[in-house]
């Protein structure tokens, strides 16, 4: 029985919500937090284990994976006509170190449950459909972010990639061959018909607005700056105060910056320091190095670019006043992006028919649909998250939230593989 021959009946097809969550909370229990969230970093001996279950599960439902030389899983569920350019779903199973039990991870299962639901349902659909898994989205351990599905993209090369180094010296490329997860397949080299990210909002709007599902229009754009300050390692108690140069007052002064900066390109425009390191990090000597990661994002790419050319100039002058060496790297950047709309018709369409309250919102996050979106129709779809809180592990949930984004996509994915 193909889709369209249920279209009258389609409108009460709904996933299994209970079955979804008991998914969720089965991945929880890999990589856990110490505060009740995850910490499943990419390439990791608990990332591999979060593979494999994702693996043994996909398996179980008859779909059979291919792995790609960046370690992105795909796994294809068969529809009527296999030539077809398949659908894609799909976001990422690994976490930040204090990161929560959904991030990226509803996504993957979300589009499991998709998948056992069709089959539940014996529903056959004319294009296949293929949920990824993407390799090291989150950037925290490999920067930067959404490094894998970047390749894929082309926005990255191979050589790139597998050349990013974790804070211990260890290679992207060496810990994706240490857990055995370097696949043969070309990056890139796969036809997608439509791609749909089902991810948490990861902010305040839709639970602000009691809105089941966000449909994403556009993604804001993002620079991650690393900056080095060079002074002198002195002793703090001996040294007379205009003989230091030191590098963690410039640091402070730039932190100050960046929010100034931010704060002067309101209102759709952010900035923040999350990873600083302080050397010899010595309660009792002055620093002499400080290497710290500036994160600026706005979907209006005349400001993404105003902020990052005026900080620039302001951190060179806070590093001349202050006798320090600088150096400020690239690394990470994608520009603002627009999903595409007739799948944001989809998307709405489906909420619509299915009864869930949603509207139009902007992705303050980064995701893998940013870089896929520019190799093929791409779309997301959001649930809130209590609070807005994510990047934390008290990031929380409803079920009903995560069923009611599962349904939609559901019905978005089948619409999306008739046509
Ligand atoms: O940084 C981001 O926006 C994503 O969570 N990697
Ligand atoms: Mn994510
Ligand atoms: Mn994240
Ligand atoms: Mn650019």
């Amino acid at each position: 029985m193909t889709f369209s021959d249920t279209a009258s009946s389609a409108d009460n097809i709904r996933v299994d919500g209970d079955r979804l969550w008991d998914s969720l909370m089965e991945m929880a229990k890999i990589g856990p937090g110490i505060a009740g969230g995850n910490n499943r970093q990419t390439l990791t001996d608990d990332d591999a284990e979060g593979r494999d279950l994702f693996r043994n599960w996909c398996e179980q439902a008859d779909m059979t994976m291919t792995v790609d030389r960046m370690g992105n899983m795909f796994m294809r569920h068969e529809g009527a006509d296999p030539d077809l350019d398949p659908v894609y779903i799909g976001s990422h199973l690994d976490t930040q170190p204090t990161g929560g039990k959904y991030d990226g991870v509803l996504g993957v299962l979300a589009g499991l449950e998709v998948i056992r639901t069709i089959r539940d349902l014996g529903i056959q659909t004319r294009r296949p459909i293929v949920l990824t898994n993407w390799t090291n989205e989150e950037g925290t351990r490999f920067a930067p972010a959404m490094l894998a599905s970047g390749v894929f993209a082309g926005m990255h090369d191979e050589e790139y990639a597998n050349s990013r180094l974790d804070a211990q010296g260890k290679s992207f490329g060496d810990e994706l061959d240490r857990i055995g997860w370097r696949g043969q397949e070309t990056p890139g080299e796969r036809p997608i018909h439509a791609m749909f990210e089902y991810h948490i909002e990861q902010g305040p709007i839709l639970e602000a607005e009691k809105k089941e599902i966000g449909v994403v229009t556009h993604g804001q754009g993002l620079w991650w700056l690393e900056v080095t300050l060079t002074g002198k390692d002195a002793h703090t108690g001996s040294t007379p105060m205009n003989m230091r140069v030191n590098a963690g007052l410039g640091m402070a002064r730039i932190i100050e910056a960046v929010n100034r900066i931010a704060m002067a390109h309101q209102p759709d425009a952010v900035g923040a320091v999350g990873q600083a390191n302080v050397y010899p990090n010595s309660r009792n000597v002055i620093p002499g190095k400080t290497v710290f990661t500036i994160d600026f994002r706005s979907p209006d790419l005349d400001k993404l670019t105003s902020m990052r050319s005026q900080l620039e100039q302001e951190a060179a002058e806070i590093a001349s006043n202050l006798g320090l060496g600088i150096a400020i790297e690239p690394v990470g950047h994608f520009d603002p992006v627009t999903f595409d709309e007739r799948l944001a018709g989809m998307v709405r369409d489906a909420a619509r028919r299915l009864g869930y309250g949603h509207m139009d919102i902007v992705s303050g996050a980064g995701h893998d649909a940013c870089w896929i979106n520019r190799v093929a129709p791409t779309v997301m779809i959001m649930c809130p998250c209590v609070d807005g809180l994510s990047h934390n592990e008290a990031e929380e949930i409803s079920p009903e939230w995560a069923k009611a984004g599962t349904d939609v996509l559901l019905h978005a994915v089948l619409n999306a593989a008739e046509v």
